[in-house]
C-alpha cells in the first residue's frame, strides 16, 4: 500500500490540499501589523522610575500562524503569579505611558473579580488580543496595545490608546471592545496622566 492511502486526500485535481502543494499551503498569513508581546512583574518594590527595569521584551510576530504558534508555548494568564502583566503592542511601541505613541493617550479598562473569571480569563485574554491583531477596531490606528494584569483579588484587561480627548474614537473603540471580549460589566476610559489623579472616567 502507497505511503498516504489511508488519508483522505482524493488522487484527482478536485481538491488540492497540503499533500499535493506543499510549497502554497505552508503560506503564512500576514497581519496588518507587527506585533511584540511583553512581560513584566515588578514586585513590591517597583515605583515609576525603576518599573521599567522589570519589563521583558518577549517575541514580535507578524503572521496568524506565528500568533498561534507563540500562544500556544507561552504560559495561560490563569497560571501567572500575581502582580504579572502581558503586553502585546505594536512593533515599536513600548508599553509604557512615556513611548512617544502612548504619551498623549490614554486606556480602556475593566477589572474581573477573580473568583469569577478565573476559569475565563483565558478566552477573555484570547478575544482581547484577537481583536487586536485582527484589527477589529473602527480606528485602527488609535490602538496602540493590550495589557492584562494579574492582581490578587482580580484580572485587569486594559486597551490602550494613542489619543485620549477624542470622545467619538475612544466611545467607538469601548463599545467594539466590549462587543469583541463579550464580559459583563462597566469599561473605563482614562487618559494616563489621569490614571493617579481620578478624573471622570468614560464608560460604556
Ligand atoms: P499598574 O500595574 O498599571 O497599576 O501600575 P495597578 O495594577 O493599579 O497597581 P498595582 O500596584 O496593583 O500593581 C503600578 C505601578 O507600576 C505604577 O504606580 C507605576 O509605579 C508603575 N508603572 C506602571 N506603568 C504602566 C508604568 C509606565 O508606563 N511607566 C512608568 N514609569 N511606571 C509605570
Amino acid at each position: 500500500m502507497a505511503q498516504n492511502d489511508n488519508l483522505a486526500v482524493p488522487s484527482g485535481d478536485k481538491y488540492v490540499t497540503v499533500f499535493n502543494d506543499p510549497i502554497n499551503f505552508n503560506a503564512k498569513h500576514p497581519l496588518n501589523n507587527s506585533w511584540t508581546l511583553w512581560f513584566d512583574n515588578p514586585g513590591k518594590k517597583s515605583n515609576a522610575n525603576n518599573w521599567e527595569q522589570s519589563l521583558k521584551e518577549l517575541i514580535t510576530f507578524d503572521t496568524v500562524e506565528d500568533f498561534w504558534g507563540v500562544y500556544n508555548n507561552i504560559m495561560k494568564t490563569c497560571d501567572l503569579s500575581i502582580s504579572s502583566n502581558y503586553h502585546l503592542f505594536k512593533q515599536g511601541i513600548k508599553p509604557m505611558w512615556e513611548d512617544p505613541a502612548n504619551k498623549h493617550g490614554g486606556k480602556w479598562s475593566i477589572q474581573l473579580p477573580r473568583n469569577k473569571t478565573m476559569s475565563e480569563i483565558d478566552n477573555i485574554w484570547l478575544y482581547t488580543m484577537l481583536a487586536c491583531i485582527g484589527e477589529a477596531f473602527e480606528y485602527e490606528n488609535e490602538v496602540c496595545g493590550v495589557v492584562v494584569s494579574v492582581r490578587k483579588g482580580f484580572f485587569r484587561i486594559a486597551l490602550w490608546t494613542r489619543t485620549a480627548d477624542n470622545h467619538d474614537m475612544a466611545m467607538s473603540i469601548g463599545r467594539t471592545l466590549k462587543k469583541s471580549i463579550n464580559v459583563d460589566g462597566q469599561f473605563e476610559f482614562q487618559p494616563h496622566h489621569e490614571t493617579k489623579t481620578g478624573g471622570k472616567p468614560w464608560t460604556v
